[in-house]
């Protein structure tokens, strides 16, 4: 964990928040909060939402169920975590990213969307750590870098907000997607040390 390539993000009140990535299935992952690639009916279905609905057990869908009525595209909401709390995770944040239509439907936005209302969630449960799937980048067919770019783009700027929500891990399942988020991240890791060359930063 420690030698893992992180995003380093430093707050106005001098605390420093982490960006890191992952490689595996989310559901062994021990987090304060996982994050769910939900569908807007919050039925549950196949990839990592039915991953995390088996590992978490019947519990996840009957709050699920008494809760909530849908979320659209671009939101998310915040259920506990039945099984999984055996493995020290107290919230399921349940984001629902867009379906890719071509990329000129609002999907970047969308995606973007569903990002930030997962995370303003975990600071609102109080998370420490939170550990988030590629949304969309399965059966709804994000292209993978581009969701890659808006993912990080926006856990980075969502994490500069002071609180004790300091850590948040992308758990990657293909390698395709590791590689692609990968490279996002060392992009933004290079820029990041261009700024301290130029003395920006001390
Ligand atoms: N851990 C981490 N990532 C995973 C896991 C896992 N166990 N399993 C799959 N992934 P998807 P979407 C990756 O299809 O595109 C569902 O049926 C996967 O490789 O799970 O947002 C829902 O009910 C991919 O990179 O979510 C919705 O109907 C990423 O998780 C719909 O699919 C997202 O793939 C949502 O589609």
């Amino acid at each position: 964990m420690a030698d893992r390539p992180a995003l380093q993000i430093v707050r106005s009140d001098g605390t420093v928040a982490r960006v890191t990535i992952a490689r595996g299935d989310i559901t062994r992952f021990s987090a304060d909060a996982l994050v769910n690639a939900a569908n807007s009916a919050l039925a549950g279905g196949g990839g990592v939402d039915g991953a995390i609905h088996d590992a978490a057990g019947p519990e996840l869908m009957a709050e699920l169920r008494a809760r909530y009525r849908g979320c659209p595209a671009g939101s998310a909401v915040v259920t506990g975590s039945g099984r999984l709390a055996e493995s020290g995770v107290r919230y399921v944040i349940h984001a629902v990213g867009p379906i890719w239509r071509g990329g000129s439907r609002g999907e970047a936005e969308q995606l973007s969307s569903a990002y930030r209302s997962a995370l303003q969630l975990a600071r609102e449960v109080g998370a420490r750590s939170v550990a988030i799937p590629a949304i969309s980048c399965g059966a709804y067919g994000y292209p993978l870098d581009a969701a890659a770019a808006v993912a990080l783009r926006v856990v980075a700027q969502e994490l500069e907000t002071p609180g004790p929500l300091d850590l948040t891990t992308f758990v990657l399942h293909s390698a395709e997607t590791a590689e692609a988020f990968s490279r996002v991240l060392s992009l933004r890791l290079d820029r990041v040390g261009d700024v301290a060359e130029g003395g920006e930063r001390s």
